[in-house]
């Protein structure tokens, strides 16, 4: 068969041109030999991943894209195009944000040792199911945007489990009953007030204004933090940080309940955690207070509109007045905020409400519970340790203990109430037990609150802080009244206490009208518990709060939370189908660090809001963090 190349197929000139282009080919070919990539040089397989790679990029374009798909995200470039100082491989200016991250990594690996070997000196870690956060890894995801707190020795905020393995189960149960409070809330009304874990839904009591302010949430939040749940810790905080705004509240708010649950909730969460977050939302929600305190005395009023900032004292209140133990429980919060913010005005506005009410004369040296905030004049004559007295003296005490004992006003004032109560209110029945009775229109009524059982850890904490001459008298009272408001829970059918008790020739530590036998999960009885164990070790206080646990494990607990009771003398009482926010923030926190060892939030460093919010105390506490001290005081 002839060649196409032969002779009489192709005239000369075709022939030249065929061979032409054929060399051509072949050079090409040779070439490509040489100089086209390796297939193994490209990674995985030359073309074919080149084409996979563009079209991997597209694809993971598109996914990430999000929102930027509208308005596509600058292509990826290499990472020599992304830092020009990594151009050649060698960095030749330092990027400040490089360096910054860092010296970020740096100290959080140094903290995660020294904490580590903090952890392992204190006493014991939690036990429940889930496993605790390290300090390192909560304070970088609890605020990226600031430095990371130091390491700070000796302050015990979590672990603090007791040697004895018995009280290490009780205080399990404990733990677990604030995951089941939390988990019920967290399920059927997150983001509202409170749950009625009953009926499953959300609850908000007129204190809280008209709108959704999460007052669970951050009520409950230090309780969390102490006990180590870190997973609903996060969950809070991504609430408050999204959600908590005052500006967009209606209704009036109650500036006592707002000052000790949110500002208190939120200022030792800052102390706690060292993230600016809690401090600014602090800062936000006490400037909504402010305008309450536009009166010709500087007194504030018990209500403020958030929208408007009128404000208003509540109509049942005798002569318009304020309420001693409102405008008298917002010294702590308000002083420890101007600490941190550097802001004075907070400061300000609670020296002015202290030099009023100090300088107002008292009638039998006592302190009643209504002042008129146009002139500074006391009201009607009622005077209590329980409802709308209670925490003012609270406040004189802690506020002392709370400014490093620079106070001295506060000081003086207490001791002076605390002898005025305790000769004219501390009263003894005819069964030996001791009370505080109240002092209504001018005479005595022998009458005891729920609320003023708080007084037992009162007057212990001032005996043993003050160590003056009348600690032994002021121990005599604490152990009385502690051990009253326990006969008050021991003498009922559910073993929880009424929400007030009498004393006569007939009664004693009981309930006598209907009103008065409701339980709705108040804490001041354990929180004397709590004070008491602490300042004496003496083992009957674990003993009657355990009995509490199981009172309530018995007759409170419902499926969406803990409910109160409406009778505490029926076994099958009526619930009252709310959880209060206090549950979480004292009751279950009073009962957590009765069961843990004294270093856990130790009474030499803390003391705790009348809602229980632990605040620094100055001058013996690192995490005090006042402003400008690079997050710790030195
Ligand atoms: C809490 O909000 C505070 O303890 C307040 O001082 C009194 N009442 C409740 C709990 O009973």
């Amino acid at each position: 068969m002839p060649s196409v190349l032969g002779r009489g197929f192709f005239r000369p000139r075709e022939k030249s041109l065929i061979l032409l282009v054929m060399v051509t080919f072949a050079c090409v070919c040779f070439g490509a030999i040489f100089f086209l990539p390796e297939k193994s040089a490209l990674g995985l397989g030359a073309m074919d991943d080149l084409h996979e790679n563009r079209v991997y990029r597209v694809y993971q374009e598109l996914k990430n894209a999000g929102q930027d798909f509208i308005i596509p995200a600058p292509p990826r470039l290499d990472p020599a195009e992304l830092n020009p100082n990594l151009r050649h491989g060698v960095i030749d200016r330092p990027d400040p944000h490089q360096a910054q991250d860092k010296a970020r990594l740096l100290a959080q690996i140094e903290m995660d040792l020294e904490i580590k070997e903090l952890r392992q000196k204190a006493a014991g870690q939690r036990v429940l199911d889930k496993p605790q956060l390290d300090l390192a890894q909560r304070s970088s995801s609890a605020s990226p945007a600031h430095p990371p707190v130091p390491p700070v020795a000796s302050i015990v905020i979590q672990g603090g489990s007791d040697a004895d393995p018995d009280v290490q189960k009780r205080r399990e149960t404990v733990s677990r009953m604030m995951k089941h409070a939390w988990d019920g809330y967290a399920k059927y009304s997150w983001g509202k007030n409170e749950v009625k874990p009953v009926s499953r839904r959300g609850h908000s009591g007129s204190i809280f204004g008209s709108s959704n302010t999460g007052a669970t949430i951050v009520d409950g939040m230090d309780t969390l933090y102490i006990m180590g749940f870190m997973e609903e810790f996060q969950a809070g905080k991504e609430w408050i940080a999204e959600n908590l705004n005052f500006d967009h509240m209606t209704g009036d708010i109650s500036v006592f309940e707002t000052n000790i649950r949110f500002v208190g909730g939120l200022v030792s969460l800052y102390s706690l955690t060292g993230d600016e977050l809690f401090k600014e939302k602090a800062d936000h929600v006490a400037r909504k207070l402010l305008p309450a305190f536009n009166t010709p005395t500087g007194i504030p009023l018990a209500l403020v509109n958030m929208r408007t900032g009128s404000s208003k004292n509540f109509g049942w209140a005798s002569g318009a007045s304020s309420i001693l133990s409102e405008f008298g429980s917002l010294h702590m919060e308000f002083s420890y905020l101007s600490d941190i913010t550097g802001d004075p005005i907070f400061r300000q506005k609670v020296e002015k409400v202290r030099d009023v009410v100090a300088s107002a004369e008292r009638p039998k040296g006592l302190y009643p519970n209504y002042l008129s905030p146009k002139t500074g004049k006391w009201g009607q004559f009622h005077t209590s340790m329980g409802a709308l007295g209670d925490s003012f003296y609270e406040y004189l005490l802690k506020e002392y203990l709370r400014s490093g004992r620079k106070d001295n006003q506060a000081k003086d004032m207490f001791i002076e109430a605390a002898n005025d109560v305790a000769n004219q209110l501390v009263k003894i029945s005819p069964g030996g037990l001791t009370y505080f009775a109240e002092y209504k229109y001018g005479r005595l009524e022998h009458k005891m609150d729920h609320l003023a059982c708080f007084g037992g850890g009162m007057y212990a904490l001032g005996a043993k802080t003050l160590k003056n001459s009348y600690e032994n008298e002021w121990m005599k009272i604490a152990e009385g009244i502690t051990n009253t408001c326990h006969e008050s829970y021991d003498r009922t059918d559910t073993k929880l206490g009424p929400e007030a008790f009498r004393f006569s020739d007939a009664v004693e530590a009981r309930a006598i009208k209907s009103t008065e036998r409701y339980y709705i999960l108040r804490p001041e009885t354990f929180e004397s518990y709590f004070v008491l164990w602490r300042l004496t070790h003496d083992q009957k206080y674990r003993d009657w709060g355990w009995e509490a646990v199981q009172a309530l494990e018995k007759h409170c607990k419902a499926e969406g939370g803990y409910t109160g009771l409406k009778n505490v003398y029926a076994v099958d009482s009526p619930k009252d189908d709310v959880q209060q926010s206090f549950f979480l923030a004292e009751t279950l926190k009073y009962l957590y660090l009765l069961f843990s060892d004294d270093s856990l939030m130790s009474l030499d460093e803390w003391v705790f809001n009348t809602e229980a919010h632990p605040l620094p105390i100055m001058g013996k506490n690192k995490l005090y963090r006042p402003k400008g001290s690079n997050n710790v005081q030195p």
